[in-house]
């Protein structure tokens, strides 16, 4: 009804008809190699699930697209690609609860997800489409697994995985809570199955160094450094008291970045796993307790708020640095992977020790004085006491001090610690990208030949998980069973998929070269167009997509495959767009909103707008169904005014000021990223407009700035209104006269006790900055004296007018 209210805008009937022609004309394809300067502009790959297209997705596009049609029409050879992150978990468990197969779910998401981009008019280079699960594109993810496997990167190992016994699947840390699977309830297992690995923590230092080279959000590269988690410490021995003749463990190795605080340790702590617990399984508390803790998943364990827990080992450990016997326990707030699993305990200085020395009755003994610890622990650095010879030292002065003691003695010595872990790299599902990999009985770990790659996935009919928590891809004989490409003798495929991860750490170098059947793509074109210029994406994606890629990135780079080191010169992050309710959009809450539903009720073009006016782009914002009509409405004033308020006539001096201020901020908002301002200052324009007229050439100016913004409405107007040639995305950015974008000056009265003593002039927008104002008129010559030794009692001040003291 709103719709046909209107009598002049009708996206309905304009945005088809420039989809089509926009498409048929290849109007934004990139070229390679062409002399102009190239900008690589990437936004994330969507998953291409059942959902669809989510307003989250198009907020981030939207506005990445219209930066991208600045940056074409201002003479750039711009690459804006789009493809399919299509292998996964959730197309899997579709498959099995609907009967259709994977691949045909994939198909059909794809093929909606693309109709969704075509209306909503975002101006990839279709031609460059990709699409993960294709195998002549997944036939290099697997050539880039045999790369990393013949640099010594990958590598098997037994370890532990969360294991759900009702849906049969691995789950990671962030899936089970409180020790139940998060998609059905159940009790997880932690099982230990062999899996491939890639040696990530090798990386973990350029990685970190080489954010240096980057511009990244400043919270991006915040939680990429805690991800890697450096950590400088010391690592120092305890040794055991008598140890039995038959015990293998002598001595335990602790972790600590306080070492200064080594006088004050009245127990040592180590993780279940530790391999001094393996003896003492004899003892039933102690099997109850590790058997408990395996439940937990990692994420649990060490979560701070939570109560510590642990559980007297019986043995005892020599204090390095004064022979003080003390206890060890076992705790399982100690991580088995992180500093050889054993910690010191320092009740005194550390929260976490506090706790859990006030919980099992264990001393608590002051070493470094500054606090209160009959409170709480104090954990900052200060002067040590109760530390023998190093009693008056400050902290940084005694970890150097007792570190050298330690190392001279062969107690201890320096090390880095990393939070980073190696990466696991199979799954035990079916709709991934086969591991290439054959074993065999007497040649072992044998790659598959490049020439035979890609290896397919076989179609299968039955791809549930299976009960012993092997992929599905083990019941296929046929597949499973190969010759071995080194002896010819019977082998077997590996029968792990990779991680969704796997496809989206290099499919941004896929869009350079998708049809590339010879390499993953062409040398000359990795050098032409990479780095990428600007990579947007979600938050969710900082450490772990963001980590993996850059680390693919330097294998390639370390074997010569790419250029530079990094592969993303700067990287900004879309807020998320929650619910009119302000909860996160979902199918259960029922609070949704669809992209299609806005585009059909109002357009393509509003859809954008909003998305981009709704708020600060790096911020969540709630969504508003009033803004959405409010930005209906503005671009049915554009298009009236476009047809209604031209005239050949000189443009008033005030307009055409506001028209050049409005190309000026439009253009520096859009490079600064500040999409909502950019709208609004075009929204402010639009009312100075309503008042006048301008001439066809002035109004065109402002149609070309909107042409980033709202596609569609800009293409109808300049064709079909306007009567130009097709297209106007084909235009120069327009420039804005220098002399005109100065900002008018404002007066302002000043008064002293309401009588006229002066006036100063200033910019329009400081006239309504009492503060500002104050301080010129203040020191305003002819105002001075009349302020002069008096006391001011009052200020009255209206904005843009008038200032007034009052003084006794
Ligand atoms: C004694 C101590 C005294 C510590 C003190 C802190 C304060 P970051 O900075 O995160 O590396 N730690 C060492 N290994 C651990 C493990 N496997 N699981 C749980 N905690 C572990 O933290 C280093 C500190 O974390 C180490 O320094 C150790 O506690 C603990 F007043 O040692 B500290
Ligand atoms: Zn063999």
């Amino acid at each position: 009804m709103f719709i046909r209210s209107m009598k002049y805008y009708s996206p309905q009937e304009i945005e088809p008809k420039w989809q089509e022609k926009w498409f048929k004309s290849d109007l934004y394809k990139a070229s390679d190699f062409s002399k102009k300067t190239k900008k690589y502009i990437l936004v994330e790959f969507p998953y291409s699930s059942g959902d669809g297209l989510h307003v989250g997705h198009c907020r981030s596009y939207s506005a990445l697209d219209a930066l991208s049609r600045k940056n074409r029409m201002e003479g750039f050879n711009v690459l804006f690609p789009m493809g399919w992150d299509a292998f996964g978990l959730p197309t899997e468990n579709y498959a099995i609860k609907t009967g259709i197969h994977p691949d045909e779910v994939t198909k059909k998401n794809i093929a909606s997800f693309k109709k969704q981009c075509l209306r909503i008019g975002f101006s990839f280079d279709w031609s460059r489409e990709i699409n993960t699960t294709d195998p002549d594109c997944y036939k290099w993810t697997q050539w880039i697994f045999l790369k990393v496997f013949e640099k010594g990167l990958a590598y098997q190992a037994k370890i532990p995985i969360n294991w759900c016994p009702s849906c049969k699947i691995g789950l990671a840390n962030e899936e089970v809570i409180n020790g139940e699977c998060e998609r059905c309830g159940a009790q997880t297992k932690r099982v230990e199955k062999k899996q491939w690995m890639f040696r990530i923590t090798d990386y973990a230092d350029r990685l970190l160094k080489d954010l240096d080279k980057v511009d990244y959000l400043s919270k991006i590269k915040a939680q990429q450094k805690n991800w890697i988690g450096k950590s400088q410490g010391v690592t120092a021995k305890f040794k055991l008291v008598k140890p039995k003749s038959e015990d293998k463990v002598e001595e335990i190795e602790i972790f600590t970045t306080r070492i200064d605080t080594i006088f004050g340790v009245t127990a040592l702590v180590v993780a279940p796993e530790h391999p001094l617990v393996k003896d003492l399984l004899g003892n039933k508390d102690i099997k109850k307790y590790v058997s408990e803790a395996k439940k937990k998943s990692e994420l649990e364990r060490i979560e701070l708020s939570k109560e510590k827990t642990g559980v007297d080992s019986g043995l005892k450990a020599i204090n390095p640095m004064n022979n003080e016997e003390i206890p060890i326990w076992i705790g399982d707030y100690v991580v088995a992977t992180y500093g050889g699993g054993a910690v010191m305990v320092v009740p005194a200085h550390d929260y976490r020790d506090y706790d859990f020395a006030r919980k099992y009755k264990l001393e608590i003994k002051e070493v470094i004085s500054g606090g209160d610890i009959s409170k709480k622990a104090f954990v900052d650095y200060g002067k040590l006491v109760n530390s023998g010879k190093f009693n008056g030292l400050g902290s940084q002065e005694a970890i150097k001090k007792i570190t050298e003691d330690l190392v001279k003695n062969k107690l201890g010595r320096k090390t880095v610690a990393y939070k980073l872990r190696d990466w696991v790299f199979s799954r035990q599902h079916y709709w991934g990208e086969p591991i290439p990999i054959i074993h065999c009985p007497k040649c072992g770990v044998v790659p598959v030949p490049e020439k035979d790659l890609p290896v397919k996935l076989p179609f299968v009919k039955k791809y549930k998980p299976t009960d012993t928590g092997e992929s599905p891809l083990a019941a296929v004989k046929e597949w499973v069973n190969v010759k071995c490409p080194k002896c010819g003798g019977q082998g077997k495929r590996e029968t792990d998929t990779m991680p969704n991860w796997a496809g989206s750490n290099w499919y941004f170098l896929r869009y350079l070269d998708p049809q590339n059947d010879k390499e993953f793509a062409s040398k000359k074109k990795i050098v032409y167009w990479m780095p990428i210029d600007l990579y947007n994406g979600g938050m969710e994606h900082t450490t772990l997509h963001l980590l993996y890629s850059r680390f693919i990135y330097k294998v390639l780079a370390d074997l010569g495959y790419v250029k530079g080191v990094e592969p993303y010169k700067k990287r900004r992050s879309h807020g998320m767009v929650l619910a009119e309710d302000g909860r996160k959009m979902s199918k259960s809450f029922g609070n949704s909103v669809s992209p299609d539903d806005i585009v059909n009720r109002f357009g393509a073009d509003t859809l954008r707008i909003y998305e981009m006016f709704m708020g600060p782009f790096e911020q969540a914002i709630s969504w508003n169904s009033e803004g959405v009509e409010g930005c209906y409405r503005f671009l049915n004033r554009v298009y009236k005014l476009c047809k209604e308020n031209i005239k050949d006539q000189k443009i008033p001096q005030n307009l055409n000021n506001k028209l050049h201020q409005t190309i000026k901020k439009v253009g520096d908002d859009l490079e600064k990223m500040k999409f909502n301002t950019a709208v609004a200052c075009m929204m402010e324009f639009i009312n100075n407009w309503q008042e006048e007229y301008l001439s066809k050439k002035e109004a065109e100016l402002f149609v070309k700035i909107l042409a980033p913004f709202a596609p569609f409405l800009a293409e109808e107007v300049w064709v079909e209104v306007f009567k130009n040639e097709y297209s106007i995305h084909q235009q120069p950015w327009p420039k804005y006269d220098k002399n005109l974008i100065k900002e008018e000056r404002i007066k302002i009265i000043i008064q002293v006790n309401g009588r006229l003593r002066g006036e100063i002039e200033v910019d329009q927008k400081e006239a309504n900055n009492e503060e500002e104002v104050t301080k010129l008129a203040e020191t305003e010559p002819k105002v001075k004296g009349y302020l002069k030794g008096k006391k001011i009692k009052k200020i009255i001040f209206v904005p843009q007018k008038i200032i007034n003291f009052v003084v006794a």
